[in-house]
């Protein structure tokens, strides 16, 4: 069955391949690109559906997980063992890591963990390697880290190109479209800003492909490309950075070269050596930072604040998930919390549960007996 999707697949590929590209063909490419993007919904769904229990087994643990991706013997089990108290195995030789091995980094008051993955090679998502499971783990991640060496650029738009092709969208925002499906009445589309890469014929002849009767709203200047991962079901959108290990190896001149061409993607890029440890400090705070981790100092009430042990939160939470995190029963029993620090109008301001909390805040939650 897999085999005649695929086959379709391609052949769409090849129409699309040998279409003129213009005003006049537009939406007919738009149509089959949509088809494309349905058919490899349906081809996951069967592959993931077959393919049970054959996943790496990762818990999750800590505050936040982020995923080490790269090719083999690039250095990821060298960084997971300098950064975290676990021993993955290290060797000089393609795919030494088989399994994903999980390791917990301590920096800031939080516990982050950080997943070594088996190397991801050219033809990942087609299963090269362990490149099915690996993709699959990497859509868990809270943060991919994509590492690779000064000598290979190539292989950063390799990466790239699998998590893209396995439905991963890095650095990149949720499409605002909003799509409410009816009864009857066909299609409808309106948008509350100008669209400069759509029009309503193109949207139309997009949306069929996946909905028959919907109301859809687009509310950002989206191209088509994002119009078809809005409707189809296996995107996931995951912030990433990048690393350039082994730089006790590399030409200075060579990194900063590369360093430049990765930052005008519009990525953020470090280099280490995870052997010497050279850039070990500065990778850690990138690290928090990029995972928008905050730090809650708590203060019990008539008691000193905890700066050692803080509650660590996602930028934007509130006094409520402040309160989840600690104990179920403060939400039920909740009087009213007291905030100093960053997100205080003033020292010991009063605040409800929607308050919300900046890094760095002293917080005491009162609750009724
Ligand atoms: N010179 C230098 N060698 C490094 C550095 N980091 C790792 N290596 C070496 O590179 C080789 C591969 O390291 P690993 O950590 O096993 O690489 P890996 O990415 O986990 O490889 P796979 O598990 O096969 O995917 C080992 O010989 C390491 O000692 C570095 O920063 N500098
Ligand atoms: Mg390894």
């Amino acid at each position: 069955m897999d085999a005649t999707i695929e086959e379709q697949i391609k052949k769409i590929e090849d129409e699309i391949f040998n279409t003129q590209k213009n005003k006049a063909t537009e939406h007919h490419i738009g149509k089959l690109k949509a088809k494309i993007a349905r058919l490899k919904d349906v081809a996951e769904k069967r592959k993931s559906q077959g393919a049970k229990g054959k996943g790496f087994s990762i818990k999750k643990s800590g505050d936040a997980t982020v995923g080490i991706i790269g090719f083999p013997s690039i250095g990821k089990s060298t960084l997971l063992n300098q950064l975290t108290s676990a021993s993955s195995k290290i060797g000089d030789y393609d795919f030494t890591t088989l399994d994903a091995i999980p390791g917990i980094m301590k920096y800031n008051g939080a516990d982050i963990q950080l997943l070594d993955l088996p190397g991801l090679i050219e033809g990942a998502a087609e299963g090269k390697g362990r490149g099915r499971e690996v993709l699959s783990a990497v859509r868990n991640v809270d943060l991919a880290m994509l590492m690779i060496d000064a000598q290979h650029l190539d292989h950063l738009e390799v990466i790239e190109k699998e998590l893209y092709g396995a439905g991963l969208r890095l650095n990149k925002k949720t499409p605002d479209v909003v799509v409410t499906k009816k009864g009857q009445g066909g299609i409808t589309v309106n948008s509350t800003v100008k669209l400069s890469y759509l029009n309503e014929g193109l949207i139309k002849s997009i949306a069929s492909e996946f909905v028959i009767n919907a109301d859809i709203i687009i509310r950002a200047d989206i191209t088509e490309d994002q119009l078809i991962d809005s409707f189809s079901q296996n995107r996931i959108y995951v912030p990433a950075m990048v690393v350039i290990n082994k730089k006790d190896l590399a030409d200075g001149k060579i990194l900063d070269a590369i360093t430049l061409k990765i930052k005008e993607k519009g990525l953020c890029v470090l280099t280490i050596s995870a052997t010497t440890g050279d850039g070990l400090n500065e990778l850690r705070e990138e690290i928090f930072s990029q995972l928008k981790l905050i730090r809650i100092y708590m203060k019990p009430v008539g008691k000193q604040t905890d700066y050692e042990e803080p509650l660590i939160l996602r930028k934007d939470a509130k006094v409520e998930d402040a309160c989840r995190k600690l104990h179920r029963d403060f939400k039920r029993k909740f009087r009213y919390a007291s905030v100093s620090g960053p997100s205080a109008k003033h020292d010991i301001q009063k605040v409800g549960l929607e308050h919300i909390l900046q890094d760095e805040d002293v917080l005491t939650i009162v609750t009724w007996r």
